[in-house]
């Protein structure tokens, strides 16, 4: 797994367009991390609507982030575009099995995350950002509590949700939930795996750089509706990101 710091392979001809409060775009920016690989990054303001009516709308119909160009081809789903880049890029090809069976296991977990996890977040949040409302509603807060009892037991016997090791699916997972977390707690008590397993991806570098800058911003967003105006020095590379343990407050 990549260091904090290290430079990276350079992939010269990728952009990602990204938000570091979105848990999709999070999800790209550990994977990164995990994978050592730097590409160039430009922070797209949300709150502002950007990736719907700046100069990237056109890229993507579904007009939301994270979205990823090499060269021709253009992704706008942050598990696609880290299946691409695991792959495609990644030397260990540890994070992404090539064997049918571990490659489907990663799948599975990620469809997971797409199909159970991102909505629960999308329907928690997006009163609170949107209208400003203060408070989440019992019925999301009973589907993200299910929710945690599915990862629970999925977690049975398991260090990581793939097994032994860690694979772009603990990745994905860890994004949602990480955020997950702040509107509706992990309850210790009821869900222990996944408190633990949260805890050990939380002391991972690449959960460092890439996921903790954005964590506190979404939780400064939540809690007191302030929006991030500043981006600095953009467009920057991943190894930049990273060299500043992702907190970037040096450059
Ligand atoms: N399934 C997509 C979800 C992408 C997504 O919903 N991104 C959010 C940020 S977390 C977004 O762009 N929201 C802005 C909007 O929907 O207008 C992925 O994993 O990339």
């Amino acid at each position: 797994m990549g260091k904090a710091g290290s430079k990276g392979i350079p992939l010269h001809n990728c952009t990602l367009w990204k938000a570091d409060r979105s848990p999709a775009c999070r999800s790209v920016m550990m994977a990164l991390d995990a994978m050592n690989i730097s590409l160039t990054e430009v922070d797209i303001n949300i709150d502002k609507y950007e990736q719907k009516f700046s100069e990237i709308a056109e890229m993507n119909p579904l007009k939301t982030i994270p979205i990823l160009k090499d060269s021709e081809l253009i992704l706008h789903d942050s598990h696609a575009i880290n299946s691409y880049l695991a792959s495609r890029y990644d030397v260990c090809g540890k994070i992404l099995p090539q064997d049918p069976a571990g490659r489907a296991l990663v799948d599975q977990l990620m469809h997971y995350d797409s199909g159970i996890l991102q909505p629960c977040y999308s329907a928690s949040v997006e009163p609170i950002l949107h209208k400003n409302w203060r408070f989440i509603l019992p019925q999301q807060i009973e589907d993200t509590e299910k929710a945690y009892q599915d990862l629970e037991s999925m977690l049975a016997g398991c260090v990581w949700f793939s097994g032994s090791w860690l694979t772009l699916g603990d990745i994905a997972i860890a994004a949602t939930v990480s955020t997950l977390n702040i509107l509706t707690p992990i309850d210790k008590e009821r869900f222990p795996l996944l408190w633990s397993w949260l805890f050990r991806m939380s002391e991972q570098p690449f959960f460092v750089t890439g996921n903790n800058k954005g964590l506190s911003e979404f939780a400064n967003r939540i809690d007191t509706g302030k929006i991030q105006e500043q981006f600095k020095k953009c467009p920057r590379s991943s190894s930049t990101r990273r060299s500043t343990g992702g907190k970037l407050s040096e450059i």
